[in-house]
């Protein structure tokens, strides 16, 4: 990038951005990382951006969609300092403007988080007072490139001779330079495009007649690139030590000293032949490492297990408040349940198979009495998240679970460390709480958990769903015999049948592998004699209940995904 006016000063402003949010790290070691300016303005946009929009980033960045999130928050954020910092070079007070309407916006996202105090809003002060500082050094201070060119004229009449900024190196030719001014022109190369990038009828400084020079002087540009470099510099190791810092403070060392107590009901074993152990198949048992994660939260949240409470209140006539040594005291028992995303769509791998640790909630309930009526159990979160399951759900005998632990460990920090709720048969957003700490009793009718306002239905109960693991699409698949597998689930009501079909064909009865129980996930094989050419392979699977998976296509929105998972082979 050549060292036209205009770069510089989008540089400058894109440094200024860099140093506020670099200063307000190491801040938010002492406040929080949620109070971090970018992860706080992200997870407003996470609360605030439309359904589809989160949809399509689920669907495009699936479980990187978080890290989507923040560079695409970071790079938004430098392309609008670029040009308040070129606005800034006409009228400093637009660019200053600028830095306090974003620190503003800073200041109300930390403040607006659940759980915040005042204390929160200090890294974007910070942060943005540094950043002012910055900019007016750059633009107005003892880093100014001597004179900003094209900066209002101030003592000198708009006539007034060339100044020795102009006298630089022409700019080697072709060289194209990031313009993105004020009418939001894109990349722009050569000397005419900087002309028309000039002042619109706005009327900033630029007196008419008056070239802006395409190189400012060598030695002035010097020390504005030193001061770029030195201050960006700063604000890299700040930002990366300050983040850094505070993941120290995390709870990874908390959770390692966890003990996980016997349970007094142990999960049943895994029958024989329930993994049928193909190489395109998910395993019956998911790793922990490799099990979905989806949750609202932009940094996990680390919540201290010593200072962790759990309080159960609300329409109760009895409640109570339980500390994690209180909960581990509790008799335990071990379950393997599946968990769904409401969001997976037909095929979907938004769906894993634990064994978790826990305390029956329905054994929580009846201490605490829920009053008539209370028909709704809220799930709260540390960060303010929450769930709406039905208390007849967590009472009708099912192994609802407070999980401690998972797959024989504590929780992983981002599976809701230390305590999480799972509910077999109901999806996660209604019922799988990561991180809670209140469950309150209340009715549906008199509150809406957190996806409800957001167009998801309040009742989420799992669809019998079917999935074909193996072939796939990209498969060098030779005629001959083919096993066809997958996983097919029904959690709470079991999978009873599933069926296979080719070319729209007859329905064929696919061979179920034994489960550990209707809680889980089945895997299915079915053994086809491939005939060269292009097939179209489609799974269904049929509930204990006796209903039959709907071959209906609907999007995943307001309660789930249905329609039969459709794989398009080719044979050799
Ligand atoms: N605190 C909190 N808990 C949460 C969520 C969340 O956003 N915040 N998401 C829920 C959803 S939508 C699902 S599908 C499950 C996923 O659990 P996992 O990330 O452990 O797979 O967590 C649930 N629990
Ligand atoms: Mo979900």
């Amino acid at each position: 990038m050549s060292s036209t006016p205009r770069n510089l000063a989008a540089l400058a402003g894109i440094t200024a951005a860099a140093v506020a949010i670099g200063a307000a790290e190491p801040v938010a070691v002492l406040t929080g990382p949620r109070s971090a300016p970018l992860v706080a303005v992200g997870g407003l946009v996470v609360d605030v951006v439309p359904e589809p929009v989160k949809q399509f980033a689920i669907d495009v960045f699936g479980t990187y969609d978080k890290i989507a999130l923040l560079v695409g928050t970071a790079l938004l954020l430098a392309a609008i300092a670029a040009l308040l910092g070129l606005l800034a070079v006409r009228r400093l007070w637009i660019g200053l403007a600028g830095i306090a309407a974003f620190t503003a916006l800073g200041v109300a996202a930390a403040l607006t988080r659940a759980g915040a105090d005042a204390a929160d809003a200090l890294p974007a002060l910070v942060g943005g007072g540094l950043g002012a500082l910055v900019l007016w050094a750059f633009i107005a201070g003892p880093l100014e490139v001597d004179p900003w060119p094209w900066s209002p004229p101030t003592a000198a009449p708009p006539t007034a001779a060339p100044s020795s900024a102009t006298l630089g190196v022409d700019a080697p030719a072709g060289s194209s330079s990031l313009v993105v001014g004020p009418r939001g022109s894109g990349p722009t190369a050569g000397p005419s495009s900087a002309d028309e990038a000039a002042p619109g009828p706005a009327g900033p400084g630029l007196s008419p007649g008056r070239e802006p020079p395409e190189q400012v002087a060598p030695e002035s540009r010097r020390r504005f690139l030193r001061g770029v470099g030195v201050l960006a510099g700063a604000a890299a190791v700040t930002g990366l030590g300050g983040h850094w810092l505070a993941g120290r403070r995390g709870v990874s060392a908390a959770r390692e000293a966890v003990a996980l107590p016997a349970p007094v009901s142990a999960a049943p074993a895994v029958p024989v032949g329930a993994d049928l152990s193909l190489a395109q198949l998910a395993p019956y048992t998911t790793p922990t490492s490799g099990f979905y994660r989806i949750d609202t939260a932009l940094v996990v949240p680390q919540v201290d297990p010593q200072t962790w409470r759990l309080r159960i209140h609300g329409r109760v006539r009895n409640p109570i408040e339980l500390s994690f040594a209180d909960l581990l005291a509790r008799p335990m028992v071990e379950r393997y349940v599946t968990l769904a995303c409401v969001s997976n769509e037909v095929g979907g791998d938004l769906i894993g198979n634990a064994r978790w640790l826990g305390v029956p909630i329905r054994e929580l309930l009846d201490e605490v009495e829920p009053e008539e009526g209370a028909d709704q159990v809220v799930g709260r979160s540390v960060d303010g998240w929450t769930c709406g399951t039905p208390t007849a759900v967590l009472r009708d005998g099912r192994d609802a679970l407070l999980a401690v632990g998972m797959n024989g460990e504590p929780l992983p920090v981002e599976h809701g460390f230390p305590v999480r709720m799972v509910v077999p048969g109901l999806y996660g957003y209604v019922s799988a709480c990561k991180w809670v700490t209140e469950l309150e009793l209340t009715s549906f009718a008199d509150f809406d958990a957190y996806w409800v306002p957001r167009g998801w239905s309040a009742q989420g109960p799992v669809k019998t769903q079917s999935r074909i693991d193996t072939p796939r699409p990209r498969n060098r698949i030779t005629a001959g015999p083919v096993v066809v597998a997958g996983v097919a689930w029904a959690q709470h009501r079991g999978v009873s049948r599933v069926e296979v079909r080719v070319d729209g064909g007859p329905w064929r009865d696919a061979t179920l592998a034994p489960t550990v129980s209707v809680d889980t996930w089945v895997q299915w094989s079915w053994r086809w004699d491939a005939t060269p050419g292009e097939h179209t392979l489609q799974v269904r699977a049929t509930d204990a209940t006796g209903e039959t998976q709907t071959g209906r296509e609907r999007p995943v929105e307001p309660d789930g995904a249905t329609g039969w998972h459709t794989v398009q082979v080719t044979v050799r």
